[in-house]
């Protein structure tokens, strides 16, 4: 049998869903033991596969060079592990309402779509229960400012909000999308509507996959939408950010960097009062100046988070 390409769906301990990139036909793969040793395969690997002799599943013989990562840093072990791979999209998945909308999260979310380089888009769900709890316009301007694309949604067919998963849709359009975002955000219903109902209750089914195996290796799963495909992610508890270093976090801040090359000393605080910092400059007077002092905070939150790991152990 010849080799073919195919796609990491889910990844169980010992085997793997596949889907055959040429024919789409979903089949069950092995790897080879050389192969894990090397890498740890995960969602959105593109693997070289074969029939095997001994029964009716394939073996992965090669993994494909990853073109992106999405991972985070074991601190204490000081390794990379990956959670998904080959990326084109994030989409950080917000609520406006239950649960409450948390800026300095969304934040981290964006910080790490730079750190992976992969480009994000904020959705601002559950419109339909939008009653001005928090300034929507001031975000939509931050977001602008950071030239990070956004979308108003809601998975209520009645509301008005409903029509822009469409223009969603034809965005995401031939790419691979990962949903991420805090536990009720409406991800895993999100990724249901996009299917058009065919793939149902896919919250309840994850939720009972997650209770089962409480540590499986399995962490998220691809879905094949036919024009695009998605990964769901369980909530994610903590969006720590105890694996960046402080030498590499201003770049994390791009939009940042520009000013903080103002600051009269290059090692500036950017606390409050400090001689020579151009923050203190700002007049507030302008959205644009509360933005960008607002993004300086979130730079600070998690800069005092990043300088409370000791380095021994990152
Ligand atoms: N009113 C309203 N409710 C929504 C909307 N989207 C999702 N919900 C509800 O919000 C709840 C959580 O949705 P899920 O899709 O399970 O959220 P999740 O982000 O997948 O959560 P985890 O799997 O725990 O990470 C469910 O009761 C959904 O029906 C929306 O647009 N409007
Ligand atoms: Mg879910
Ligand atoms: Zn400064």
């Amino acid at each position: 049998m010849n080799e073919v390409i195919a796609k990491i769906l889910r990844s169980n301990r010992r085997e793997f869903d596949c889907l055959i990139l040429d024919t789409k036909e979903e089949v069950k793969a092995v790897c080879l033991r050389e192969i894990l040793k090397k890498d740890h395969l995960v969602v959105g690997d593109n693997v070289k596969i074969r029939a095997m002799e001994s029964d009716d599943r394939y073996e992965i013989f090669e993994l494909i060079e990853r073109e992106n990562e999405i991972f985070r840093r074991i601190v204490r072990v000081n390794k990379k592990k990956t959670i998904a791979s080959n990326i084109d999209c994030i989409l950080i998945v917000a609520s406006v309402s239950k649960p409450d909308y948390k800026p300095f999260l969304i934040d981290r979310y964006i910080t790490r779509s730079v750190q992976w380089d992969i480009p994000a888009i904020v959705l601002f769900n559950k419109m339909d229960q939008f009653e001005d709890q928090f300034d929507i316009s001031m975000e939509k301007k931050k977001f602008d400012m950071l030239g990070v694309n956004y979308f108003e949604i809601s998975n209520e067919p009645e509301s008005e909000y409903f029509q822009e998963l469409d223009k969603l849709k034809t965005l995401l359009k031939g790419k691979t999308t990962i949903c991420l975002g805090q536990s009720g955000v409406g991800k895993s219903r999100i990724i249901s509507t996009l299917s058009s109902g065919t793939i149902e209750l896919l919250s309840n089914k994850l939720a009972k996959g997650i209770q089962k195996g409480a540590h499986t290796t399995t962490w998220a799963e691809m879905i094949d939408l036919g024009e695009c495909y998605m990964i769901d992610s369980p909530g994610i508890r903590s969006m720590a950010v105890n694996d960046i270093t402080p030498a590499e976090l201003p770049q994390l801040f791009p939009d940042l960097i520009p000013y903080f090359n103002q600051c009269q000393f290059k090692d500036c605080s950017h606390e409050e009062n400090i001689k020579g910092c151009f923050f203190n400059s700002l007049e507030m007077e302008t959205d644009e100046e509360i933005i960008l002092y607002n993004r300086l905070i979130a730079y600070i939150k998690m800069r005092d988070e990043v300088e409370k790991i000791p380095d021994w152990q990152r």
